[in-house]
């Protein structure tokens, strides 16, 4: 027979599946803040209360989840257990404290997924808690609450942004064709899902950077229009300022990098830290992605390979292997 201990373990998995599923439903809209979830549990196990941190700048997860509960089980907040996947915020924020508000509705147990690496709260959230007098929990679906928030991760930890390649290429390793002159001239290599994925990978990042010479080639318009989210940020590397970027992007949702010898790791840790980008998706094209990777300046890569043969053109970046870095090869005929 299962004993006490394991039902609750199992119970407490499954609630905070359901958070960390909530907590996705906020992806493309809260970043670079991380994407939160919050169940609220009453004993017996019916869920009374549910929530997520829905846009950047708004209510947490918890403020929602509590708000959430309706006036006939307000009175079960005490006997009731929160699983919340990222630690309550101890801090004045755009929003209030999360880890008073939950010692204030005098919740008896507060399960939590993983640490919240802010140094604005670095554990003052779950301690806040245990001298509340609240039994704190963590560490329940660790791995999968820190692989949702992969880019809030690392944006914290590193000091520059989460950096994502991507690219499409040839059956025959080349990356775009090249004209009668011997210039570079984009063709089309991804698929109609690949179009999709990278619109959805675009909404998902807080900026999108491509070099100079395919800003210029391409002239791409770098939106998000095959998922919903926001419009990220458009970064062109542009050492020689051969770009003018008000003329491409007339919107003005962009920004240049590399002037004046700025390298590319300085590029990344100013865009963190003066634009707030705690992501980046590198689009192209193969001099800059080859720089990223000769950097060792990368987190994830996508490589999509065509069934298509150029004969001739532009080489792909040689990724060689990567330790640690989230490498994924989708075929695509
Ligand atoms: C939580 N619950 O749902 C989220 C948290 O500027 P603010 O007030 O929105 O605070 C943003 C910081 O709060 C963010 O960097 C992260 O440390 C934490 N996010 N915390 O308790 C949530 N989204
Ligand atoms: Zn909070």
């Amino acid at each position: 027979m299962e004993n006490y201990d394991d039902s609750i373990k199992k119970a407490d998995v499954r609630f905070m599946a359901r958070a960390l599923q909530l907590a996705a439903h906020g992806a493309g809209f809260v970043s670079p803040n991380p994407m939160v979830g919050a169940v609220i549990v009453a004993p017996g196990g019916r869920i009374i209360g549910e929530g997520w941190h829905r846009r950047f700048g708004g209510p947490h997860a918890e403020v929602n989840a509590v708000d959430s509960v309706s006036e006939a089980d307000r009175g079960l907040l005490r006997e009731s257990s929160i699983y919340v996947s990222l630690e309550p915020c101890s801090h004045y924020g755009k929003t209030p404290p999360c880890a008073a508000l939950l010692a204030r509705c005098g919740f008896r147990r507060v399960v939590v997924a993983c640490g919240d690496p802010n140094p604005k709260v670095a554990g003052r959230g779950i301690a806040m808690l245990r001298e509340a007098g609240c039994e704190v929990e963590t560490g329940v679906l660790e791995e999968e609450a820190r692989r949702l928030n992969r880019r809030f991760m690392t944006a914290q930890t590193k000091g520059r942004p989460w950096i994502q390649l991507k690219w499409a290429e040839s059956l025959d390793g080349f990356i775009g064709g090249l004209d009668a002159g011997g210039n570079p001239q984009p063709v089309r290599l991804s698929s109609a899902t690949g179009s999709v994925w990278m619109h959805r990978e675009r909404a998902m990042a807080d900026a999108i950077v491509v070099g100079s010479g395919t800003a210029l080639s391409d002239r791409p318009a770098l939106t998000v229009r095959l998922w919903p989210g926001r419009m990220p940020l458009r970064v062109v590397a542009d050492r020689r300022g051969r770009v003018d970027l008000r003329s491409l992007f007339p919107d003005g949702n962009a920004v240049r990098i590399g002037a004046d010898g700025e390298t590319l790791r300085e590029a990344m840790e100013r865009l963190l830290a003066d634009c707030g980008v705690g992501s980046v998706m590198v689009e192209g094209g193969a001099e800059l992605l080859g720089a990223f990777i000769c950097e060792g300046l990368f987190d994830e890569v996508r490589i999509e390979r065509s069934p298509k043969k150029l004969g001739r053109g532009v080489a792909a970046p040689a990724i060689g292997c990567a330790p640690g870095v989230g490498i994924t090869e989708v075929k695509n005929g």
